[in-house]
């Protein structure tokens, strides 16, 4: 499919969308949503992908939902309209995304960064929920999923004043895994994303499972998944070529099944 407002392209096995709608500093209109879910759903079929690096410009991830797509619509068409569907696709995908955040990542970027599965950023990156400027709150898990990653009273004071966490402070509230510099912020997400393919996808599919059932669900029911996702690699050959590689001191060679 040819897009418009996203760039895709295959680095061996890590696939790479760019956000491309630079002159908006990468707003979230409801085309680029739903080309992103789309691309993210093509790659999570396609075999050969491990993971995605989701990534913007340097100046910017993406500085929120388009805030002029935004503007006119009623009470109606945003509760009752399709608004909502499209951004869940992105947290519903199988295979680890990877968000790589430079520049702003503000209300729906920012959000967008905490639905991947792990952030890392550059050190030129801010993160802010300033949907209280506009006269609204956050929509797509500014409340929640923020308030989960980094803690009541930070996620108050980002949402209640507008105020954007740097680089540095991000990493402190376990925002991000980690900073790099900004020139390097595109090969340490490819780099993370290789790391990722030597992997057996199907243990690394229910490795993801088995985290995102700590923010899904309660203690009990998190370790009760993540026993039976821990029971069910018993059941690939990957996890017992990944035990015989050990015991014969060599590599693995994960086949994916
Ligand atoms: N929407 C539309 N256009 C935007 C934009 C945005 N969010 N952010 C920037 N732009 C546009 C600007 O209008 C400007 O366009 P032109 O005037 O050149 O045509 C261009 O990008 C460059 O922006 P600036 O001239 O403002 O650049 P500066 O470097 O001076 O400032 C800035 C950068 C990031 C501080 C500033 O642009 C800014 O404050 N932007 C708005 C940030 C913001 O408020 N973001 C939150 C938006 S509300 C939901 C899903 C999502 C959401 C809600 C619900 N559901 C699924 C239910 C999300 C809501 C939001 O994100």
């Amino acid at each position: 499919m040819a897009y418009e407002t996203i760039l895709v392209e295959t680095r061996g096995h890590v696939g790479l969308v760019r956000l491309n709608r630079p002159k908006a500093l990468n707003a979230l209109n409801s085309q680029l949503i739903a080309e992103l879910t789309e691309a993210l759903k093509a790659y999570d079929a396609d075999p050969e992908i491990a993971a995605v690096v989701v990534t913007g410009t340097d100046k910017a991830f993406a500085a929120g939902a388009d805030i002029k797509e935004m503007a006119s619509k009623s009470y109606v068409e945003a509760s009752f309209g399709d608004f909502i569907a499209p951004w869940q696709a992105v947290a519903q995908r199988k295979k680890p995304i990877i968000a790589a955040v430079a520049g702003y990542a503000l209300g729906g970027g920012c959000e967008l960064a905490m639905m991947c599965d792990l952030v890392i950023c550059a050190d030129n990156a801010k993160f802010g929920q300033p949907e209280i400027n506009l006269g609204t709150i956050p929509g797509a898990g500014g409340t929640q999923r923020l308030t989960r990653l980094i803690g009541k009273s930070k996620a108050m004071e980002m949402v209640l004043t507008g105020r954007m966490l740097d680089a540095e402070a991000a990493e402190r509230a376990n925002l991000v895994a980690r900073v790099v510099p900004v020139d390097n912020l595109l090969d340490e997400a490819l780099k993370l994303g290789d790391t990722i393919a030597e992997k057996s996808k199907p243990v690394v599919a229910m490795a993801k499972q088995a985290i995102n059932a700590a923010y899904e669900t309660t203690l009990e029911t998190g370790l009760k998944t993540e026993r039976q996702l821990f029971y069910g690699t018993f059941a690939t050959e990957d996890r017992r070529e990944g035990m015989a590689a050990f015991a014969d001191k060599r590599s693995p060679e994960f086949q994916d099944r």
